[in-house]
């Protein structure tokens, strides 16, 4: 028998195997359905014991809707074994993994689906820099947009710097900026503003979008804003960094 639309993508992602879009192995679905059958896909992993870690935006800059020629926001769900915590990235182990500069935050406290931006803003309890590895489970990593939100967003690591105490004392989060850098030789960079216009913005996106669903953002999650720069291809050995202008730097080596 054919596997469902989630099987056929749990299987590619615990597999690293490459898969055709399923609009068009399966059937077309509306991003609504993307969404539930995200929501099935996670719960999947956590039945065998994975732990929410919080979630992340994507395709919030103008530079990746470009890139990825999708042209609306999107968001996923992180799970803590996503967090490489230091250890280097096993290339070999996903399909084509690309690393991508973002903002992290970390909540102090729940954010409520009616909450303010102000007493959203309140909730964020440190910053840091990020780098998200994104390895789309579809054949040249092309894709629709229910596609990719039914295969999580692309999601598959990330690496946070060192977290700051928010708001960073005379520094607005709209004033920093990122660089990405493989193997010392600058790729791509951008200011923090790049993302829906503030990485702000785009946490209240996320905070909307989960009130859509019937959840929330809850104290101890954190939440990738989304890539600040286009998303650069990665090969064994390439040191990817992240510097900033106020957060420090951030840096995965990968074998
Ligand atoms: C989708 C995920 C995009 C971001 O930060 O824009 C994303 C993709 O590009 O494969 O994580
Ligand atoms: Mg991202």
């Amino acid at each position: 028998m054919k596997k469902s639309i989630v099987d056929t993508i749990y299987a590619a992602q615990k597999y690293a195997q490459e898969i055709t879009k399923v609009t068009e192995t399966h059937k077309a679905f509306s991003v609504e359905d993307a969404y539930g059958y995200q929501r099935e896909l996670i719960d999947r992993y956590l039945r065998e014991g994975s732990k929410v870690s919080g979630y992340k935006m994507g395709l919030t800059s103008r530079e990746k809707m470009v890139q990825m020629g999708v042209n609306a926001p999107i968001y996923g769900v992180l799970l803590e074994e996503m967090d490489l915590k230091g250890s280097p990235l096993a290339v070999k182990s996903l399909i084509h993994p690309k690393a991508e500069p973002e903002i992290a935050v970390l909540l102090k406290a729940d954010v409520a689906p009616d909450a303010s931006i102000e007493e959203m803003e309140k909730a964020i309890g440190w910053i840091a820099p990020a780098i998200e590895i994104i390895d789309s489970r579809y054949k040249d990593f092309k894709f629709t947009m229910p596609d990719v939100v039914a295969d999580n967003c692309s999601s598959a690591k990330y690496e946070i710097g060192e977290w700051l105490s928010y708001p960073i004392k005379g520094v607005h989060i709209n004033e920093i900026t990122v660089k990405l850098l493989i193997n010392g030789e600058l790729k791509a960079e951008g200011p923090a503003t790049a993302v829906l216009g503030s990485p702000l913005l785009s946490l209240r996106e996320q905070q909307l979008s989960l009130a859509k669903a019937g959840t929330q953002l809850k104290k101890g999650q954190l939440i990738l804003t989304g890539a600040i720069t286009v998303a650069m291809m990665l090969a064994p050995g390439d040191l990817v960094r992240v510097d900033t202008n106020h957060l420090g730097s951030v840096s995965i080596q990968c074998e």
